[in-house]
């Protein structure tokens, strides 16, 4: 295939201290055995220094779950892309939904990040999200493309190789009606050819897209297999690190 898939836990503010260490005992050994799919986890930014130097030998990437759009100044309580990116993190996620939901997070802003993180040479994983009140609102293709336009607005062809985009349908989950792997194809495959309209066929053909949603060992594998779906953003099953090998090993 054209796009490596990419498997990326995502914990969130999950885990506590203590569970960081025998998480990625379980998990390394693993990782290096089969090569054929890029995984990282990302995580809270206080345990990313510990991560980093447990592995440092490995192939495993790490992300941030967020980061400011300025490398300093004033603003407590915030994390510096360009510390992030000086520590030796690869991704940081930008948008992710509940940042949005919770944290008021705008598309001028979640751009303002991407720009910021791509200037810093972090791998941005940009989140585009609809919640229910979109869904029912507006045709649901719009939303997801307006989010696309303007996260990306600005970044140019050669910046957006680096760029990830991540997919999730939350008015399906929030509805408690889980997207099918058709419709995140049907979602992933309008984004590609939204991509193809904003840049070029060929960016379009090397960008990865991720379906992120209450992915689980038993859907991962039908999110796979779906042309346009480049890999999973797992949350709750990422947090056992057993489960987390096995999407690994589905992805591959
Ligand atoms: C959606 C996803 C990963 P979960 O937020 O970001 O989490 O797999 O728990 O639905």
């Amino acid at each position: 295939a054209v796009r490596r898939p990419l498997v990326l836990a995502n914990w969130k503010m999950n885990m506590a201290p203590d569970q960081v260490k025998p998480y990625l005992a379980t998990v390394l050994p693993e990782v290096e055995k089969d090569e054929a799919a890029d995984v990282a986890i990302a995580a809270q930014d206080l345990y990313l220094p510990e991560m980093l130097s447990l592995t440092a030998s490995s192939r495993l990437m790490l992300s941030a779950e967020n980061a400011h759009w300025t490398d300093d100044g004033a603003y407590t309580g915030e994390t510096s892309p360009k510390a992030l990116a000086a520590l030796g993190v690869d991704y940081v996620l930008i948008g992710h939904f509940e940042r949005r939901k919770l944290f008021n997070e705008t598309d001028e802003r979640v751009n303002l990040k991407t720009k910021a993180a791509l200037k810093n040479g972090l791998k941005p994983i940009v989140d585009l999200d609809e919640d229910l009140s979109a869904y029912a609102s507006a045709d649901p293709k719009t939303v997801v493309l307006k989010q696309l336009a303007l996260a990306l607005d600005g970044i140019s062809e050669t910046a957006m190789k680096n760029v990830v985009i991540a997919y999730e349908p939350t008015w399906a989950i929030g509805s408690g009606e889980a997207a099918s792997a058709e419709q995140a194809e049907k979602s992933a495959a309008l984004i590609r050819a939204s991509l193809a309209n904003l840049y070029s066929p060929a960016l379009a053909e090397q960008t990865r897209i991720l379906y992120g949603g209450s992915v689980t060992t038993k859907n991962a594998a039908d999110f796979l297999s779906q042309e346009d779906i480049d890999g999973i953003l797992v949350g709750k099953a990422a947090l056992d690190p057993k489960q987390f090998l096995e999407l690994i090993d589905i992805a591959q």
